[in-house]
């Protein structure tokens, strides 16, 4: 079957939602993105993107200029919607679904009878019949007769969302074949990957799956680097090692594992109880690591100290810091009064300097907590000339060891138990 709807709403301009809805506008689709944030809109409509994301900005120029793409205050009335909302978890641990069911709520008001959900978020399992769903059946739709359904989790990684939105495979689920095919038929115009159709709670599970085991992976490895501390060897030499065996893949270990998908989505999987489960103990593994690497950070100062904190993007070269693990650890740090300085390349928060002299001058201690290409270039002499005490913690076994030393600085690495 072939499905071109007139128009496709993306809601949630996201770090998702406005990458799909510039690639589809580029692709020759008519797309209105629509967001909640009144102000994100007046951005975009004056151009401005909310993130850097590499590939994006021509994409989107390229889209908005050949009339494609638009944005609008108000929801529209389309023939298809890609929903992209935020689906955090609460205080507690449990699937936070409200802006999931507000923004779908808000569709089933506007959509012509017709339409195509396609809810591209991050679900737990049973979520799109239990949350979506039934805000169009209480207005009379019939799923499958006026109104289909579809799953199609994103699967991109931030920092590579462009090249990976086109390459990538994609996995979606219908409602019923129908709807399976209409939303593939969008996804075709532009995903060059292949294309997997199936039911709408497996492609919810398996998008889950896919950041669980990638989340309990660098969980294991974090075990690994405590283990290492303890027996006396270097985690980062046994994982290059254990890696070059042809069925071994073991992911880095770091301060933690911040952003919105690993240390978030699991939690989805949790709301149904199997015991013991290694999927708790390793969230439970990664909250571990931000204790122990405020705890490292304190064998190196005392109270009215200053650390600075290098790195609070939750991961390397991208300007988010949602979850930030650098954020985490100075929080504790703070909390046994220590102050804390945080640097970043990219983040520009007013927290956070720009300038990394400026960052480290007077300072105790380095605290290396994300891997970002810059902070592989230190210079040792030049940071060391102008802090009040040599002292590096790198979390993320990035520096080379002996140059931080022969800069006369006390060196600690996450993992390294052994004396070199
Ligand atoms: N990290 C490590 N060690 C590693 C790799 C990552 O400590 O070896 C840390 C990072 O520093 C970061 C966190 O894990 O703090 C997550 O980073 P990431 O690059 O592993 O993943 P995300 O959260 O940016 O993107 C993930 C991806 N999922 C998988 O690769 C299975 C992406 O494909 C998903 O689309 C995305 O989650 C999402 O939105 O769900």
């Amino acid at each position: 079957m072939h499905f071109k709807p007139e128009n496709i709403c993306v809601v949630g301009l996201g770090y998702i939602g406005l990458p799909t809805a510039s690639i589809l506008g580029a692709s020759g689709h008519r797309v209105i993105g629509y967001d909640v944030k009144e102000e994100k809109i007046s951005q975009l409509l004056k151009g401005n993107l909310p993130f850097f994301e590499p590939g994006l900005k021509t994409l989107f120029e390229g889209a908005v200029n050949s009339g494609n793409l638009t944005f609008s205050k108000t929801l529209p009335s389309a023939e298809a919607y890609i929903i992209c909302v935020p689906t955090p978890i609460t205080e507690d641990e449990k699937p936070d679904m409200s802006s999931l069911s507000n923004a779908t709520e808000a569709v089933a008001e506007k959509c012509p009878e017709g339409s195509l959900i396609i809810i591209e978020s991050t679900v737990y399992p049973g979520a799109t019949e239990e949350i979506v769903i039934p805000h169009f059946k209480k207005r009379g739709f019939i799923p499958g007769k006026n109104i289909f359904f579809a799953h199609c989790p994103e699967r991109v990684i931030p920092g590579r969302i462009v090249k990976e939105l086109i390459e990538n495979d994609r996995v979606i689920g219908g409602f019923d074949e129908k709807s399976a095919q209409m939303a593939k038929s969008i996804y075709s115009t532009f995903v060059e990957g292949e294309i997997f159709l199936t039911d709408i709670k497996t492609a919810e599970m398996v998008k889950v799956a896919e950041n669980t085991f990638r989340m309990v992976n660098i969980a294991l490895s974090m075990e690994f680097a405590l283990l290492a501390e303890k027996f006396g060897v270097d985690v980062w030499e046994v994982i290059e090692l254990a890696n070059r065996h042809p069925r071994v893949k073991i992911l880095k270990p770091g301060p933690g594992m911040g952003g919105h998908c690993l240390p978030v989505d699991p939690y989805f999987l949790l709301i149904k109880k199997i015991n013991p489960s290694i999927i708790h103990s390793s969230l439970e593994m990664n909250k571990i690591l931000i204790e122990h690497s405020a705890n490292l950070a304190c064998e190196f100062v005392k109270e009215g100290e200053r650390v600075t904190v290098l790195g609070v993007a939750y991961k390397a070269d991208v300007d988010d810091h949602r979850n930030s693990p650098g954020f985490a650890i100075g929080k504790l740090l703070e909390e046994r009064k220590i102050s804390v300085v945080y640097h970043d390349p990219y983040v520009r928060i007013e927290s956070v300097k720009e300038n990394l002299l400026e960052a480290v001058s007077g300072s105790h201690l380095i605290l290396l907590t994300v891997d970002h290409t810059p902070y592989k270039k230190l210079n040792p002499e030049e940071i060391g000339s102008v802090m009040e005490k040599k002292q590096i913690v790198d979390l993320r076994g990035i520096i080379n060891f002996e140059e931080w030393k022969k800069a006369n600085f006390r060196v600690k690495v996450l993992g390294r138990g052994k004396e070199i």
